[in-house]
């Protein structure tokens, strides 16, 4: 029997980190109709239920268009059931009188769903005193038993404590609240996971997102579970180190070859890094202009410092290597002081001290 582990959708997030609005929007729509593909796919695929481990809305009052999606997609497959366990940003969704048959929602005490031979369980928790719901779950060995929980693995008494769940005779976890995927083992039989977000919603969310397919066999046979990315963009986050390279030009290159496998449809960070003996002032702005068409959305941070070639200097015969043997020879200089001096000396002598050091 399958299974669709996924949650954290957020629908009606704002979207609108270092995006334009109009870009915000088409996120914002992606993100719905994800959620649309997902029950798709489980339609599809003959998945008894789709899973949602909280978070499906991004504010405890949803905008009536993110519900009124929401509900639609839920009755427009009635051959899949949605069992809806809300987390920490869904909760004071009270959908309408008319709930659709096929979905089935959580409390505050444990409660499960039996789909033949595998049992769902699950739990609103509160949002003081997580770790106290583990002492009154018990599972049935006759069945498949998978539990669903939404909230922050830890050690104290407002997390989650997976070895509270150990020897509880756990199939599967299917966890909600952090937004990437991943996961680990509860005891010597079980695993617990997160399934993440299915779509990145900003540049803190990078890499693969998607959803946990599971699947069961029998009870006291191992489910079998793997991530499936699914999300129509993916973010990336691309660290690119400039310290070998020879000039500003040579370093924007180089920066465009690190991202040249990255699908156009994409949303890019790149994080510039390194040391480099040149100035690399404008460097964000000539890339945002050569890359900003290719990709749905860019954004460029750079982190390099320059570090002017000191040693390579005191050997050379010229103005600015008699300048660095000047510094080399003062006694009264701590190395800091030296390389911030050498720094602009180098600068000032090449003509590209800027005017604001200048004037002061
Ligand atoms: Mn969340």
């Amino acid at each position: 029997m399958k299974f669709i582990h996924t949650g954290d959708l957020h629908l009606g997030s704002k979207m609108g980190t270092r995006l334009t609005p109009d870009k915000a929007a088409t996120r914002k729509a992606e993100l719905r109709y994800t959620f649309r593909r997902i029950a798709d796919y489980a339609s599809q695929n003959g998945c008894a239920a789709v899973l949602l481990c909280g978070d499906v809305f991004d504010e405890n009052e949803p905008m009536l268009d993110d519900k009124n999606y929401f509900y639609h997609v839920v009755r427009t497959h009635p051959d899949v059931v949605f069992a809806y366990l809300k987390g920490n940003h869904d909760t004071g969704d009270r959908f309408s009188e008319e709930a659709p048959e096929n979905l089935l929602t959580f409390g505050s005490e444990w409660r499960y769903y039996e789909f033949g031979d595998v049992r769902v369980y699950g739990m609103e928790l509160p949002e003081k005193g997580k770790r106290a719901a583990a002492a009154s779950l018990t599972t049935d060995p006759a069945f498949v038993n998978i539990v669903m929980l939404h909230g922050q693995i830890g050690s104290s008494a407002d997390s989650i404590v997976i070895q509270d769940y150990a020897s509880k005779g756990i199939d599967y976890m299917a966890l909600g609240h952090v937004h990437s995927y991943s996961g680990g083992p509860i005891d010597m039989w079980g695993e617990y996971a997160y399934c993440g977000t299915p779509e990145g919603r900003g540049f803190d969310e990078t890499g693969a997102k998607g959803f946990v397919l599971i699947e069961t066999d029998r009870p006291g046979a191992r489910v079998a579970t793997r991530f499936v990315p699914f999300a129509q963009r993916t973010i990336h986050e691309i660290h690119v180190n400039i310290s070998e390279t020879v000039s500003k030009e040579n370093a924007a290159d180089v920066c465009e070859e690190a991202v040249a496998g990255v699908p156009d449809k994409d949303l890019m960070r790149i994080v510039i890094e390194g040391a480099t003996p040149f100035d690399t002032d404008g460097l964000e702005t000539t890339l945002e202009n050569s890359l900003s068409g290719r990709f749905f959305a860019l954004s460029v941070k750079n982190l390099s410092t320059e570090e002017p070639d000191y040693e390579g200097f005191l050997n050379e015969i010229s103005l600015r290597g008699e300048f660095a043997r000047k510094l080399e020879a003062d006694p009264d200089l701590s190395d800091a002081d030296r390389k911030r001096i050498a720094a602009l000396g180098f600068k000032a002598l090449s003509g590209n001290l800027r005017e604001d050091i200048k004037v002061r």
